[in-house]
């Protein structure tokens, strides 16, 4: 007997004709499996779907669309195939993973899952664009489909999130609860629409995948009154997180925490930050400072910025290479990461005291960086410029998402469309060249600095995505954060590898409490709005 039944289930009412909105062709010549042949049990993906619709006199009896049976025996009677250009990607193969799953639950094989290149067989379920000849639907960003064509299953979107919604969609309908008779019949038309307000990636919302890797992070970092990081600017970044978390939820011990957390950095490196000689560690938390203002109205962070970042910029400034902060008291270089951040702080002190003067300070520094360190045509932002003339052309997380920062808020204020050009260029650089399967990954796992870059990244796309509506990044922060959270460890805890399974003591691989910081930045810079 035929392995693979397609059975053609005829349902008829006294009142109404049960027809879906299938693709199965209703054919004379098609033998006709009567449920006496194979008794398909009333499951819940064969029910009957009663439409009303105008009677049609038919030659032959009207045929619902063909019902696929995919299991035969305990054994899969398929294989997932997968577009030669996804099978390496992180989320995606989670939640295939999670399907494969799902059948071995039932106590049925895994089925095997396949790149496109391979052979084609009979029957299969098509995961998103392969090289297998069906009609892809036109879908937009938040649109899925799973459709029965012929002997394929097509689960299909245009983007890598909505496709995971629908292979979720699918296990969760077709398969799970199916007690092993996995039929599927389905419209041929959009099943679902993506819903940016949660997930079914790890059955979590994203609300809740935040709070779960606050409180491991909480857990395991948090000591009494704040989190001592390494030194002064990685102890700052960490700081951002508290307030990433604070705008996001507005949770009272959150911030508690995060005051706490600014009132014991003050207490260990005093008011007045001209001791340090990174001038980049001192534009850190300004911003930090003033964040913290603007969320709470505590003034008295607001004027540590402001004295500090004024005593900075007098220090770092000077028109040789047409302007431009330096690196540090030396005055050798003039690096983004000193640039943009205090492009970023210049920006939120002019909100904080209504003066005009940082905004133009602000354009001044962006202005520089576009001239000297910003590839217009791919949007990759330089490292350094050296006044001998050296440029470090080398691309990195946090200075692509501070270069996005400081264009997204330029633009809240001047409404020059130009800065919206170059964020999003910036934007797309980062999620094309610093990815590893779709993941962010720009090798930035080594030493006290490089692990905590991505998470800056994450804060500021998500404020220019947020800024201008832009579904396509807020998609890829959450598939990062699926995979991610993904690979937490047993402590709930995710190294800044999010594409890597994050081993259970962090610290013997040289991972320390920065590296930890960025994931968490990641799940409240991912929220949907
Ligand atoms: O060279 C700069 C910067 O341009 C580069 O992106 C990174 C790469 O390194 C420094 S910035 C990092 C310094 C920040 N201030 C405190 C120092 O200890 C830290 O190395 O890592």
């Amino acid at each position: 007997m035929k392995r693979f039944a397609i059975l053609f289930c005829i349902v008829f009412c006294t009142a109404l004709m049960i027809v879906s909105c299938g693709n199965g062709a209703a054919s004379s010549e098609t033998t006709q499996h009567t449920t006496a042949d194979k008794p398909v049990e009333t499951t819940p993906f064969v029910t009957t779907t009663v439409v009303t619709t105008t009677t049609t006199v038919v030659t032959t009896p009207e045929v619902t669309q063909a019902d696929l049976v995919l299991v035969e025996n305990n054994k899969p009677l398929f294989q997932v195939v997968v577009p030669v250009s996804l099978y390496s990607d992180a989320a995606l193969s989670s939640a295939l993973s999670d399907l494969s799953g799902a059948f071995e639950e039932l106590g049925i094989e895994k089925p095997r899952v396949v790149h496109d290149r391979l052979s084609e067989k009979t029957y299969e379920i098509l995961i998103g664009e392969t090289s297998r000849k069906v009609t892809l639907p036109e879908t937009d960003s938040f649109e899925w489909c799973v459709s029965v064509q012929g002997t394929k299953v097509l689960l299909y979107a245009n983007n890598t999130k909505c496709l995971i919604e629908a292979v979720n969609y699918f296990m969760n309908t077709y398969v799970k609860g199916s007690e092993g008779n996995v039929v599927v019949r389905t419209p041929s038309k959009y099943v679902g629409k993506y819903d940016a307000a949660s997930s079914t990636m790890h059955g979590m919302t994203y609300a809740d995948m935040a709070t779960s890797v606050w409180n491991s992070f909480n857990d395991k970092y948090w000591k009494s009154v704040w989190v001592e990081g390494n030194w002064f600017w990685d102890t700052a970044e960490t700081l951002e997180v508290y307030i990433d978390a604070y705008e996001q939820t507005k949770d009272e011990a959150i911030k508690t925490k995060m005051l706490k957390f600014a009132d014991q950095f003050i207490r260990r490196w005093q008011k007045d930050f001209t001791w340090n000689e990174y001038n980049d560690d001192v534009m850190w938390i300004c911003i930090a400072f003033s964040r913290i203002t603007l969320l709470t109205g505590e003034t008295k962070y607001y004027d540590i910025a402001k004295t500090n970042f004024d005593a900075v910029y007098k220090r770092a400034y000077d028109k040789k290479l047409d302007g431009g902060l330096y690196w540090r008291i030396e005055n050798n270089t003039k690096n983004s990461c000193v640039n943009c951040p205090a492009a970023i702080a210049a920006c939120l002190l002019a909100e904080l005291s209504g003066d005009e003067g940082y905004y133009t300070k602000a354009k001044g520094l962006i202005d520089w960086e576009l001239k000297y360190m910003f590839e217009k045509n791919t949007g990759k932002v330089y490292d350094a410029y050296n006044i001998n003339g050296n440029i470090n052309k080398w691309a990195s997380t946090y200075n692509q998402g501070t270069f996005i920062g400081a264009c997204t808020l330029l633009y809240k204020h001047y409404k020059d469309e130009k800065y919206l050009t170059y964020a999003d260029k910036a934007a797309e650089y980062a999620m094309t060249k610093l990815v590893t399967n779709g993941v962010l990954d720009n090798g930035e796992d080594n030493g006290n600095d490089l692990p905590g870059f991505k998470g800056i990244l994450t804060r500021w796309m998500y404020r220019y995505a947020k800024e201008v509506g832009d579904v396509e990044i807020l998609l890829f922060l959450q598939s990062n954060a699926d995979a991610a959270f993904g690979n937490r460890n047993e402590n709930g805890l995710i190294w800044t590898n999010w594409h890597r399974q994050t081993p259970e003591d962090p610290a013997a691989e040289g991972h320390i409490v920065f590296s930890m910081t960025t994931a968490v930045a990641l799940m409240y810079n991912c929220q949907p709005w």
